[in-house]
């Protein structure tokens, strides 16, 4: 075998000659000028890098010289083949005859979620092809009845799975229907009497399917009842109004789940919930709220309330409809047992507010006691003046209230009551048991 030794092309090259075993160059003075016979030849072998992946370096080498070079992926990339090659073997050996370049093709890995569900329930997306590493959020909603208990092929428990692509991936979103009793004893009661039953978080609203008072404008039926009290709640446990009881209202919706229950149908039926709540599963309290009796208007607007003093406890917006009273009721009695300074009594914050009112003539409780012979208690006119504050503040009229009235707002507000009523709020927090 021939061997060419290395110099600059521009100097005098000579042949060197050695023996066929020899592999090793030869040294520098031994170099010298003689008769050239031939002349080395170089090639230059050009490799370039690439997204997705390296590769080993090309050079300058002698005719005839094999080069291997190794293409290496990286992660979530798989080698295809080269550019300036027709081989497809990532270590590619090329014998230079040529000034040659060459370039690995490296292509992204692509991976195939599948995503289906159970019975009682969808998913945001049946899954796709995607290059590895993307993520993908894939969003699990029960039908009314059901719930949603977990993922078949992933661990997470939570209705909204991001998966990061970097594996073929088969899940599928397991349902269940909603069993009455899951949370225990009060639960199971209530499962038995409830025509309607709505579960937000440990919190209960409870209708029966009496039709409610038929005022031109009520609602039509128990149900709509009910879910337009499911869509109270709503609003003040969502105030941002994105689906997903606020951060800031979760200790509020605990109160609730701890302390009471809604219960909403004709008097026997709630005097019967109430009463059994009382006797059973006390420290719980039913709120009543009386469809028979009591107005349930669908044209209740907080902006159209017409008033210029705040005056008597006997005011109620036009058009009123009570469920939004007993909804704010039940969540200002909920704070109470969580707030001792929450409180409706004589002597309290908000009770020595009304007193000062009504002591200087600007607010009345007299004739509402006299209506009621007599009954109508101290902390009763507390809770209905916060409501009727309540309802001005959404009426934007907050500068008809007295001094008083204010400060009963500003302590609302601080204590944080969610204050803002969205009468359009359109989710349905929680579960539908019922
Ligand atoms: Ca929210």
């Amino acid at each position: 075998m021939k061997k060419f030794l290395l110099i600059p092309i521009f100097l005098l090259v000579i042949l060197y000659s050695c023996s066929p075993e020899e592999e090793t160059q030869a040294p520098a003075n031994t170099v010298e000028a003689s008769t050239p016979e031939k002349v080395a030849v170089q090639y230059t072998l050009t490799v370039t890098a690439s997204e997705g992946g390296s590769v080993t370096d090309g050079g300058t080498y002698d005719d005839g010289t094999e080069v291997t070079i190794t293409a290496t992926a990286n992660d979530g990339y798989e080698f295809v083949g080269w550019e300036g090659n027709d081989s497809s073997n990532s270590n590619l050996t090329i014998t230079l005859n040529s000034n040659q370049t060459v370039q690995p093709i490296f292509q992204i890995i692509q991976y195939t979620l599948s995503v289906s569900s159970t019975e009682g329930g969808s998913v945001s997306s049946e899954g796709a092809t995607y290059d590895f590493g993307t993520e993908v959020t894939i969003t699990a909603t029960p039908n009314e009845g059901y719930k949603f208990v977990g993922w078949e092929g992933n661990d997470s428990s939570n209705s909204d799975l991001t998966i990061t692509l970097n594996s073929n991936q088969i899940i599928k979103a397991t349902f269940v229907e909603n069993e009455c009793g899951d949370l225990g004893d009060l639960e199971l009661y209530l499962c038995e009497k409830a025509s309607y039953l709505q579960r937000i978080n440990g919190f209960y609203i409870i209708s029966d399917s009496q039709e409610p008072n038929r005022t031109p404008d009520s609602y039509t039926s128990a149900l709509e009842v009910f879910e337009k009290t499911v869509k109270i709640f709503g609003s003040l446990l969502d105030q941002n109004n994105d689906g997903q009881i606020d951060e800031n209202n979760l200790s509020i919706n605990d109160a609730l789940s701890n302390y009471m229950v809604m219960v909403i149908g004709n008097r026997s039926f709630v005097d019967q919930i109430t009463n059994k709540i009382r006797s059973d599963f006390s420290p719980f309290y039913g709120m009543g709220m009386f469809t028979e009796d009591w107005p349930t208007s669908t044209s209740f607007n907080p902006n159209n309330v017409g008033l210029s003093t705040l005056s008597t406890s006997l005011w109620r917006p036009s058009n009123f409809c009570a469920l939004y009273e007993e909804s704010f009721h039940t969540i200002t009695e909920a704070m109470n047992r969580i707030d001792e300074e929450f409180s409706f009594d004589q002597a309290s914050v908000l009770g020595n507010f009304m007193q000062d009112d009504i002591d200087n003539g600007l607010y009345d409780i007299s004739e509402q006691n006299e209506i009621e012979g007599g009954n109508y208690g101290f902390d009763t006119a507390v809770n209905e003046l916060i409501h009727q504050v309540w309802i001005i503040y959404n009426a934007e009229l907050t500068s008809i209230l007295t001094n008083n009235q204010t400060k009963m707002l500003n302590f609302m507000i601080e204590k944080n009551v969610p204050m803002n009523l969205n009468i359009d709020y359109n989710y349905q927090l929680g579960v539908r048991l019922k």
